[in-house]
């Protein structure tokens, strides 16, 4: 029936049918945001289909192009791309399937239960989300996680002849973006470092869903990203796909620094003549008004989810095409790469898969009984080293406080990540502690075992990237020192409190609190193991005493989250003591007090309750019996929660307030953690 059509046809053809299928997923699921996708929609598929390095057939592609759609809220505009480009499925075993990633059914089922087209885009259910956004801002902090990622992936596999990584990373930003704190502080790390793969593309609509940007957005953007030292170029018309892939160009030919390409657009129609009003574009349009937007785009105004002829095609013809060949080229050089260095291949097909590498754990140090001890910072550092010597691809830093959280890789080749010297390990993030929990994610969504470092009050600051990471069942690791009242005299501004609670209730969120130094090897065995999920780790500023396994019970009990450390005779205690980290020391010497007075007590190390609760009832049962109900739980943090596990007849001695400036002994009096208290509490609750 049709004659053939010409490009320019099928281009518009396949733009608005990005836009129709977003426009009839959120009328049907009555919920979510048409604008964004409206307008971005040419945006999107001119970098689709002419540039992005893609192959649709394997999303897994070590090499591929990096998608990020940071302005979550226009998900549909990503779920049409994936359908129309015909990205395939990738099980969790990361096989790539005979079925596409998003299916028209699933388009159909936008928003609603169990589908892979959640409200916003969530990598963990649906491939081609490289990752998890919707609070704004994230993506974009992701994305310069990838761009290091993918700059250090180069510079250490890359050898002659054989350019194995060469992938850039585009993330599209919209005005929430640019306005959040993370994305600021990522763009400028990101500037500072050079990073040249990195390309954002800034819906610059100037609006957001109150209303006109410029009731609160009012600043030069372009002058901000200059003064970062990006890259800063403009498309005037979001429509123009002549000037959108001359913008696209421009970042490819750009070798010494990031891009932002800022797009003018018009939220809604696409055209600056029939724009919607800027009211409720959050909102589905309504059936008069879809009516209205497909009759402007051409469209039979009854269709609904119409893909018209020819459009499956396009993207089979344009980024199919392009991808295949690019990734056909790649396997080509890859399998050359194999046969030449057959170690560096190894390793990222481990990497890949999420394993570790042979004898991983090797050098792994152990401590002996020490009553002085060191703090739990100190024994993390050198495991740290120990670990990552033999784990390439474990790679971090902190927020400037490495002295202070001992994360510094000092072994023989470590080296730094520098501007343009992208070999090294030991990563700078400057302070920046949100932007490095989305850096952190970014990195590890891009395979590599990724570590920040900070204080742990100022978890806090990298509280919604920790969340992401979690909800993403990604294996971040986040470390952190300092970890409560016991780091002393800088006071209760940075005394940690709530933030153990706070992170034991993020499902997902794998805590551990090592109570000495052979506890801190055994919490890194754990988080190196655990695969699919983040860890968050606590430790000391100050020493604590390495207890005496040749006395007590060996440090492996840490993995499974609570464990039996000092027992009564016969295993029969009439009173449980219970604590984490700092305060494991001081149950024990609280247990031999109380020994010596005749009564039968047992301490357990309580390092993660989130371990401990994966345990059977059987295990719980003989690490904290039902039928011994006098119980002292001691942690130097908000009591919050600690009641499930000591009971209604039990005690908790935690904090109940903020902290306070003073030596370290001074506040381990005022606030009660001292062996005669915890003894005191053990006798209350017996009633003696
Ligand atoms: C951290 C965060 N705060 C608030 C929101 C809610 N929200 C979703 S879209 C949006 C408007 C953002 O405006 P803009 O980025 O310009 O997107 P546009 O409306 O132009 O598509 C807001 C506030 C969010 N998703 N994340
Ligand atoms: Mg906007």
């Amino acid at each position: 029936m049709s004659q053939p059509k010409s490009q320019l046809d099928l281009d518009l053809l396949s733009i608005n049918t990005i836009r129709t299928l977003s426009i009839d997923a959120v009328q049907q699921a009555n919920s979510g945001h048409p604008g964004a996708p409206m307008g971005l929609a040419p945006v999107v598929y001119s970098l689709w289909q002419n540039f992005l390095r893609y192959d649709p057939t394997d999303p897994t592609w070590l090499d591929r192009d990096r998608f990020v759609l940071s302005a979550g809220h226009a998900s549909m505009l990503l779920y049409s791309t994936l359908h129309l480009a015909g990205v395939r499925a990738v099980n969790p075993k990361g096989e790539v399937l005979n079925e596409p990633a998003v299916s028209m059914e699933e388009i159909k089922r936008f928003r609603q239960i169990d589908s892979k087209t959640p409200g916003h885009p969530e990598s963990h259910l649906t491939t081609g989300v490289e990752t998890t956004t919707g609070p704004l801002g994230q993506g974009a902090g992701n994305s310069v996680g990838m761009a290091i990622a993918g700059k250090w992936l180069a510079e250490n596999f890359n050898r002659p002849g054989f350019e194995i990584f060469n992938f850039n990373v585009y993330a599209i930003c919209g005005d929430g973006d640019l306005m959040e704190g993370v994305a600021s502080e990522a763009a400028s790390l990101a500037g500072h470092l050079k990073l040249s793969n990195l390309c954002w593309i800034y819906d610059n609509n100037r609006v957001t869903l109150d209303g006109p940007a410029e009731w609160s957005f009012s600043e030069d953007v372009m002058t901000r990203f200059v003064g970062y030292g990006w890259n800063v170029t403009r498309v005037a018309d979001a429509n123009d796909l002549s000037m959108l892939a001359r913008g696209y160009e421009t970042f490819q030919k750009t070798t010494d620094r990031p891009t932002l390409m800022v797009v003018d657009s018009h939220i809604g129609y696409g055209s600056p003549h029939k724009q919607d009003s800027s009211d409720a574009h959050g909102e589905p349009l309504g059936e008069a008004e879809v009516r209205l937007a497909k009759k402007n785009y051409g469209w039979p105004e009854d269709a609904k989810f119409l893909v018209p002829e020819g459009v499956y095609d396009q993207f089979k013809n344009g980024v199919g095409k392009r991808g295949a060949e690019a990734r056909a080229a790649w396997l080509a050089k890859f399998e050359e790469y194999k046969k030449q260095f057959q170690q560096l291949a190894e390793q990222l097909k481990r990497m890949q898969s999420g394993q570790l590498p042979e004898g991983w754990d090797k050098d792994l140090p152990s401590f002996p009984a020490d009553a002085k001890g060191i703090a739990t910072r100190d024994s993390s550092g050198k495991t740290l080293n120990a670990l990552a010597k033999n784990i390439p691809w474990l790679i971090g830093g902190s927020a400037d406080l490495a002295h202070s959280n001992k994360t510094n890789l000092t072994f023989d080749g470590a080296g730094d990540f520098y501007p343009s010297q992208f070999r090294g390990r030991n990563l700078h993030f400057g302070v920046r502690e949100h932007a490095m929990g989305a850096i952190v994610n970014g990195m590890t969504l891009s395979k590599l075992r990724a570590f920040s470092a900070t204080f742990f009050n100022f978890s806090d600051y990298m509280r919604p990237s920790m969340r992401l990471g979690a909800l993403m069942e990604i294996p971040a690791i986040y470390i952190f020192t300092h970890d409560s009242i016991g780091l002393g005299e800088d006071g209760p501004t940075h005394q940690p409190v709530e933030q153990l609670a706070s992170l034991r209730a993020m499902p997902n969120m794998l805590v551990l609190r090592p109570g000495d130094a052979n506890e801190v090897v055994e919490a890194y065995k754990v988080i190196l193991q655990h695969t699919h999920g983040p860890s968050t780790l606590v430790l000391t500023r100050q020493a604590v005493p390495t207890i005496d396994r040749a006395k007590y019970a060996p440090a492996s009990g840490v993995a499974r989250g609570a464990y039996v450390l000092a027992d009564a005779p016969g295993g029969k205690p009439e009173l449980i003591l219970m604590a984490s980290g700092s305060e494991l020391s001081l149950c024990v010497g609280a247990f031999e007090k109380l020994t010596a007075d005749g009564i039968k007590a047992r301490v357990v190390s309580m390092p993660s309750w989130e371990l401990f609760e994966q345990q059977d009832a059987a295990y719980k049962e003989s690490v904290l019996p039902a039928s011994v109900t006098a119980r002292v739980s001691v942690e130097m943090a908000s009591i919050f929660g600690w009641e499930r596990y000591v009971g209604p007849k039990g005690k908790v001695i935690g904090m109940r307030s903020f902290g306070a400036s003073a030596p370290l002994m001074a506040l381990l009096h005022k606030f009660g953690f001292e062996l005669e208290n915890v003894v005191a509490a053990a006798k209350e609750v017996l009633g003696r």
